[in-house]
């Protein structure tokens, strides 16, 4: 499907605000890709496409992690998550994406993962530093994001990890993963 079909397909599925906070990402996902050198053009449809699933109703989420043989422990994590490993496999089979690596994009862009890829990485952080994002300590990571892209992804992943302990829910262990692993790769920079 060409850009122009997978963006209409994405609209129909978002309310305005939504898709709105869709194209924002793309364009930072892309900017982020000519910084640190990922796909632009993987990055741009990535960025479209990876909250595909955010308004789907958790029934019909909880039934594609189990029928899709997603990981189940996601079942006893914040709801919020279902999205992105769902969205990945929804626009394989809804829209025929078949790129592994936009995919995985997707499929990682809420938890993060060990070793995350450029691509993987863009994504995610222009998930949270889009200009339309308000919360607190975004602006230090937009900093970051200027110049060092394990730092600023190490930040981001921090600052949910800290929001979700204030707030007193369980933090899924692949961001914790993701976490340790990125603040290895930072700290090995430092030492070097
Ligand atoms: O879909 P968006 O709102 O654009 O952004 P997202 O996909 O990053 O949203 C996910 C929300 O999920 C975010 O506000 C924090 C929440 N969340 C709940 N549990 C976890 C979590 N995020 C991470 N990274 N890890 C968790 O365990
Ligand atoms: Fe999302
Ligand atoms: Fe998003």
């Amino acid at each position: 499907m060409e850009r122009e079909k997978l963006l209409q397909a994405v609209e129909k599925e978002l309310p305005r605000s939504r898709f709105e906070h869709t194209l924002r990402v793309a364009e930072t996902a892309v900017r982020l890709a000519d910084r640190f050198g990922a796909d632009k053009e993987k990055a741009d449809l990535a960025g479209i496409l990876h909250d595909y699933c955010k308004y789907w109703p958790d029934e019909r989420m909880r039934d594609w992690i189990l029928r899709h043989h997603l990981p189940s422990d996601l079942l006893h994590y914040n709801k919020e998550l279902w999205h992105a490993p769902v969205g990945a496999e929804a626009v394989r089979e809804c829209l025929g994406v078949t790129d592994p690596e936009v995919l995985d994009a997707i499929r990682y862009h809420t938890t993060g993962r060990p070793n995350m890829t450029r691509l993987e990485q863009v994504v995610f952080l222009a998930d949270y530093i889009e200009p339309g994002r308000r919360f607190p300590g975004v602006d230090e990571v937009r900093a970051v994001a200027e110049s060092d892209l394990d730092r600023a992804v190490l930040m981001a992943l921090d600052n949910t990890i800290r929001f979700l302990i204030d707030r007193g829910q369980k933090v899924y262990p692949l961001t914790l993963m993701a976490r340790n692993d990125v603040l290895e790769r930072v700290s090995g920079k430092n030492s070097s």
